[in-house]
């Protein structure tokens, strides 16, 4: 499986798309987000306003994606997904995290890519438990690639710990 999972900052990944957690304003904010804005510069939010005028007027939906450009980031495209806000998504948690990532998928192919990096979406200031979110991103991922061979996924964790979690979380669904 093209799946690889590293260490790191996800703005200095040389991939064709990197992934933002967003919120569904897109404007930017903290975490991930704000480090993507500020890494790749201003022609991102340029792009991101240009995005909610013409196609989200009411702001990104959770769970939905859409890409712009990557300004001075090693990556072509960002592709700016929403996550749920563990708390306040009901019973749709689980659901609407993997629509993030499935998007988010879906919107790398759209744009030609042979590889995309993530971050742990919704696990930041979102809340959603690492753990959960990890098997959540792992299938989704895994599912999505059966039928989509030529794409390579990234699981870009901003601390050793956190890498830790996810890949103790996946181990009993992964394959040996
Ligand atoms: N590279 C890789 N991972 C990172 C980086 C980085 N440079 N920086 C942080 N992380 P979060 P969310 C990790 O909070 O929970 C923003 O304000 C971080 O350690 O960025 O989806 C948005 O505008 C965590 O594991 O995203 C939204 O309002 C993971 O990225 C809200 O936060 C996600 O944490 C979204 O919250």
């Amino acid at each position: 499986m093209p799946i690889e999972i590293k260490t790191g900052d996800i703005t200095k990944e040389r991939v064709c798309a990197i992934v933002n957690a967003a919120n569904s304003s897109c404007m930017g904010g903290g975490g991930v987000d704000g480090a993507i804005h500020r890494a790749g510069g201003p022609t991102i939010l340029k792009a991101c306003k240009e995005v909610r005028r013409t196609k989200y007027p009411d702001g990104l939906p959770t769970g939905e994606a859409v890409a712009t450009t990557a300004g001075d980031l090693p990556a072509k495209y960002v592709i700016h997904t929403v996550g749920p806000v563990w708390g306040r998504c009901g019973d749709r948690c689980d659901e609407l995290l993997a629509n993030a990532y499935r998007n988010s998928l879906k919107e790398a192919v759209k744009l030609g890519c042979e590889s995309v990096a993530f971050p742990a979406i919704s696990t930041g200031i979102y809340g959603f438990p690492a753990e959960r979110a990890a098997k959540i991103a792992y299938r989704t991922v895994r599912e999505f690639l059966r039928e989509h061979s030529g794409l390579t996924v990234v699981f870009v964790f901003h601390s050793e710990s956190s890498r830790r979690i996810f890949e103790s979380s996946i181990a009993p669904i992964s394959n040996p």
